[in-house]
């Protein structure tokens, strides 16, 4: 109780009511595909914390997109959510430590926690010339993640690039880029996206901590709950799409009524995610929203696969 209050009395000093914070519950507990009556025991996830998992962030070959946008951009507050309920040891964007000292602390975390943590991985491994193309303090990416995700207790794989190669993978990939689970022959959870949600993260770590296990997933990797129906299908525009009501011009009268964006290229119906009903930045929009074609930024090799994104596909 005394944890709770406290809490409380730490969100409401950054500002953020316990209003705010329960609507981010409500908002969370819908995603994560559970039923209302859980946002009370979702909230108490953050409130009074039972465990704190340690957790071992690894960067690879990305644009760091998936941290900010974790850590950054949703709610202004989410970082404090994401640092409240997860006990990270290793970070190379937030961590203090730099240099030799920083490789010091990996070192020790995966001894310590050895078996016990969870790895989160964001950006792709280089394999070609034995990963010469990506290094950290001396060591190729290979070698790190060689190192490090087989010892984890689970591996968790933020972003499309890590997930699955994303633009590092993209053709003709001289350094041999490939996804976590490629590079190293294991299982990964995917939360694919470039970047991706945030909410499909925090909604995985919190089905973790308060079902106690990973949440059910696809034969791609990913949470279901997440990436279990395509965009098309969830998209407010679909209707026009049966009435073949499409943009053919950006900035036309058609786009400015909010018709159909498949023949600007939209990749919405070979695309599984959440964006129409999680949507970004406090639930401010998504590209379709926005007036942009999706260009599939979930999927294994959109690069390759789902380009040129502003033509129609064939
Ligand atoms: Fe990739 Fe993430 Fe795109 Fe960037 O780390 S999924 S390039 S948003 O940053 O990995
Ligand atoms: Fe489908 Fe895209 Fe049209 Fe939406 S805008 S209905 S996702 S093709
Ligand atoms: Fe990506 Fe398409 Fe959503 S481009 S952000 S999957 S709408």
């Amino acid at each position: 109780m005394k944890e709770e209050k406290e809490f409380y009395e730490r969100l409401e000093k950054k500002g953020i009511s316990r209003r705010d914070f329960m609507k981010f519950c409500g908002a969370l507990t819908a995603t994560m595909g559970l039923s209302s009556s859980f946002v009370p025991r979702v909230a108490e996830v953050f409130a009074a914390p039972r465990q704190r998992p340690p957790v071992i962030w690894l960067h690879f070959a990305e644009c760091t997109g998936c941290s900010e946008a974790t850590l950054r951009s949703m709610y202004p507050w989410i970082d404090e959510l994401v640092l409240d309920i997860l006990d990270i040891e290793y970070h190379e964007t937030i961590m203090a430590a730099a240099g030799h000292q920083a490789e010091d602390v990996l070192h020790s975390a995966v001894k310590k926690y050895n078996g016990k943590f969870i790895c989160v991985v964001e950006g792709a491994v280089a394999t070609k010339y034995n990963g010469a193309y990506g290094k950290i303090g001396g060591r190729t990416f290979l070698e790190v993640a060689k190192e490090v995700c087989p010892k984890a207790a689970a591996v968790i794989c933020i972003g499309t690039c890590s997930a699955y190669g994303g633009i590092q993978a993209a053709s003709p990939n001289p350094g041999g880029y490939k996804s976590v689970s490629e590079a190293l022959g294991i299982k990964t959870l995917n939360i694919p996206g470039c970047p991706p949600n945030p909410i499909n993260f925090v909604g995985t770590v919190v089905n973790y901590l308060l079902l106690g296990k990973l949440p059910a997933l696809d034969d791609l990797g990913r949470p279901l709950f997440a990436y279990g129906k395509s965009i098309h299908d969830q998209c407010p525009r679909r209707s026009h799409y049966e009435n073949d009501e499409f943009v053919t011009e950006f900035g036309s009268k058609e786009a400015q009524k909010g018709y159909c964006l498949y023949k600007m290229g939209c990749k919405g119906p070979d695309t599984y995610n959440n964006c129409a009903t999680a949507k970004f930045n406090d639930g401010t929009s998504w590209p379709i929203e926005a007036g942009h074609p999706c260009i599939g930024c979930s999927e294994p090799n959109f690069w390759d696969k789902m380009t040129p994104f502003f033509e129609e596909s064939k």
